[in-house]
Order: structure tokens, then C-alpha cells, then sequence
């Protein structure tokens, strides 16, 4: 970790009381952009280039508990990770911010998710959300949701915003000190809101997110256009078709911002191809599908897998349409 990241927490965290219960518990549910979050303006803090939209996923996303041990034990799903395992050592590394604040200890950290890792689910960003929720939960700091969203952010941007149900905006923030910029949960709830996730690969993505961020940053053309100005604008008219129950102008907008991204990773260099050929094939089947009337829109993370945007009255037809398709009601 970085000494720039160990002051910003220091300043949300010194100061408040400690008093630690025999461990903490927390849930954090997985995310899906509307309006991406890509690229960053600043590196330690993982502060972005853009503001950010985001469904959370109701009760999909990740348990952990904590508790102090004699020596550090990681375990993912029941099994104990290895010491030098990436994961056990991004845990322990994130780990290492909150010691000084709790005496120095090893932590045993069980964390249980039920979306599949790295399949371009998010589940960082539930992850480091539920990690920063269940030290609060030990510590009893009684930190408010911008505060846990500005620390779980320094494991992962997109987990500033898995601090929150619901729909969900990640303010970019302007200021170098990182303190202006935090999720915040939309008041709005849509009952009717349904995401479909059309799983075609299981495969662990050849570059990950952060990597393909910044090199889409550092070299592409694209990026330097026009990325910043268009997902602002993306941002303030998803917000209003969820202000004023448009569901056309938000799937229109969340597949127009998803395929920009994913235009500004192929213009990189090397250039960036999350796409598998089933990708390509269900764009244009949504394509085909949404021109025969069934109003159904798609995005993409950073990765091949698809998930579409529909409403409760199209559930049935969809899931006719999509075999396999995994129906998720954000608000249910
Ligand atoms: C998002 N993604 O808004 C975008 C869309 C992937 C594509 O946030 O470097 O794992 O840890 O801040 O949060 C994935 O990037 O990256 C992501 P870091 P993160 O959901």
C-alpha cells in the first residue's frame, strides 16, 4: 500500500473511538454499471476520469467476517488461500491501511461470495465493500456510508459503490485529496427493474480491469476524444429516465455507454478485445430481438459476458428468448 493511501485513511479514521467486539459481519452486494466507471485520474487513490451510475444487485454480492488470529488466514468460499495467492496478499495488503488503527493484529477474514470471481461480475467490488463493512462492524467506528465508500474505493473504485443498495452514483470528485469523491445511494426505487446476466465464460479475463483502464488511458486515441464529456453526459440522462420511470432513454443510454467504452479498449494499443464470439453473436441477437418489439437493452463489463436491462412485463419473454439467462430483481 502506498503512503498516500495510508494519510487518507488515517484522517477518516484517527481520532474515533475503538471498541472491538469478538468480530465483525458484514454484506456487500455486487454492482452493474449504467454509466461506467473507466479510467482514472489519479492512480493511489483510485480517483476516475468520469462520475458513475450503478445498480446494486440485491442479494447477490459477498459475506465476510473478521476476527483477530495468531497468524493471518485468508479463506474464499470456505477454503484457505495461501499466503502468496494474489487474492490473500489483496486482502491482507488492503489489511494493512486499518491495522495501525486496531493494534497491529493478523486477521482471520472468511469471505463467502455467491456471484462467480472474476468472471466480470464485480466481485471486487463487493468484496472490499463488505471487507470495509465488517471492520466497521468489528471496530465499531460507526462510519457513515460516504466514509465507508471512500475506503473501500482504495481497494477498488468500483467498490465505493457496493457500500449501497439500490441505484447508485459515484461521484467523480475534483480535489488531488481524494476526499470529494464518493457513492452515494438514488433515492428512486423501480420495482420493476429486472438485469438478465447471460454468463458465457467462466475463464479468468487475460487483462484485467485496471490494467485495461490505464492503458486505455495511456494510449487511446478515442479515449482522449471524447470519453470523459460523453459519459457525464450518459450519466445526467440515466438519471433521468430513473427520475421519470423512462426505461427507454436509460437501456438506450446504459448500451450506447457500454459499447463507447468497449470502442475506446479496442482503439488502445495493445489493443483491448473482451469479446468472445458468443459476445458478438447475443449483441446481435439483443439487436434482432429488440427490433421484432421486446424492449430489451445489454452492457458489458470488462470482460465477455453480457447482461440485459428489462422490465418485469417482458421477464417471461426474455427469458424465452435467452436461454440460461439469470434473472436478478435489484429491488426485490
Ligand atoms: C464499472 N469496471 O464501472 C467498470 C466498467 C469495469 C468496466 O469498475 O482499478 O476493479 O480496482 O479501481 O473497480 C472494474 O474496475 O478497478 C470496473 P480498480 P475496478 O463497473
Amino acid at each position: 500500500m502506498d503512503d498516500i493511501q495510508y494519510q487518507f485513511a488515517g484522517n477518516i479514521l484517527s481520532g474515533r473511538p475503538t471498541s472491538l467486539r469478538a468480530s465483525g459481519q458484514a454484506f456487500a452486494p455486487s454492482n452493474i454499471a449504467l454509466c461506467k466507471y473507466w479510467g482514472k485520474r489519479a492512480a493511489a487513490l483510485n480517483l476516475p476520469v468520469n462520475s458513475s451510475l450503478s445498480v446494486s444487485l440485491g442479494r447477490l454480492g459477498t459475506r465476510t467476517e473478521i476476527r483477530c488470529a495468531d497468524t493471518e488466514r485468508v479463506y474464499l468460499n470456505g477454503a484457505l488461500q495461501p499466503p502468496d495467492t494474489s487474492f490473500a496478499q489483496r486482502v491482507s495488503g488492503f489489511l494493512d491501511l486499518f491495522r495501525p488503527f486496531l493494534g497491529d493484529p493478523q486477521f482471520e477474514v472468511r469471505t463467502e461470495n455467491n456471484i462467480p470471481t472474476a468472471a466480470g461480475l464485480a466481485s471486487s467490488a463487493s468484496g472490499f465493500a463488505a471487507l470495509v463493512m465488517a471492520l466497521d462492524d468489528w471496530a465499531g467506528w460507526g462510519l457513515g456510508g460516504r466514509e465507508k465508500s471512500m475506503l473501500a474505493r482504495l481497494g477498488s473504485g468500483s467498490a465505493a459503490r457496493s457500500v449501497f443498495d439500490g441505484f447508485v452514483q459515484w461521484h467523480a470528485g475534483s480535489n488531488d485529496d481524494g476526499t470529494d469523491s464518493f457513492a452515494e445511494r438514488l433515492p428512486e426505487k423501480w420495482p420493476e427493474f429486472r438485469i438478465g446476466i447471460l454468463e458465457l465464460s467462466r475463464a479468468r479475463k487475460p487483462v484485467g480491469s485496471r490494467d485495461g483502464m490505464n492503458r486505455t488511458v495511456e494510449t487511446s486515441f478515442l479515449y482522449a476524444f471524447g470519453w470523459q464529456k460523453q459519459a457525464e453526459e450518459d450519466l445526467a440522462r440515466i438519471r433521468r429516465g430513473i427520475e421519470t420511470r423512462d426505461f427507454t432513454l436509460l437501456g438506450i443510454t446504459a448500451e450506447r455507454n457500454a459499447l463507447a467504452m468497449h470502442a475506446t479498449m479496442m482503439s488502445a494499443w495493445p489493443p483491448l478485445l473482451y469479446f468472445q464470439p458468443d459476445t458478438v453473436e447475443q449483441i446481435h441477437k439483443v439487436q434482432r430481438v429488440r427490433a421484432d418489439g421486446l424492449e430489451v437493452y445489454l452492457t458489458i463489463d470488462a470482460g465477455p459476458n453480457i447482461k440485459l436491462l428489462f422490465l418485469q412485463e417482458n421477464e417471461a419473454a426474455v427469458a424465452d428468448a435467452f436461454p440460461g439467462l439469470q434473472t436478478i430483481n435489484p429491488f426485490g
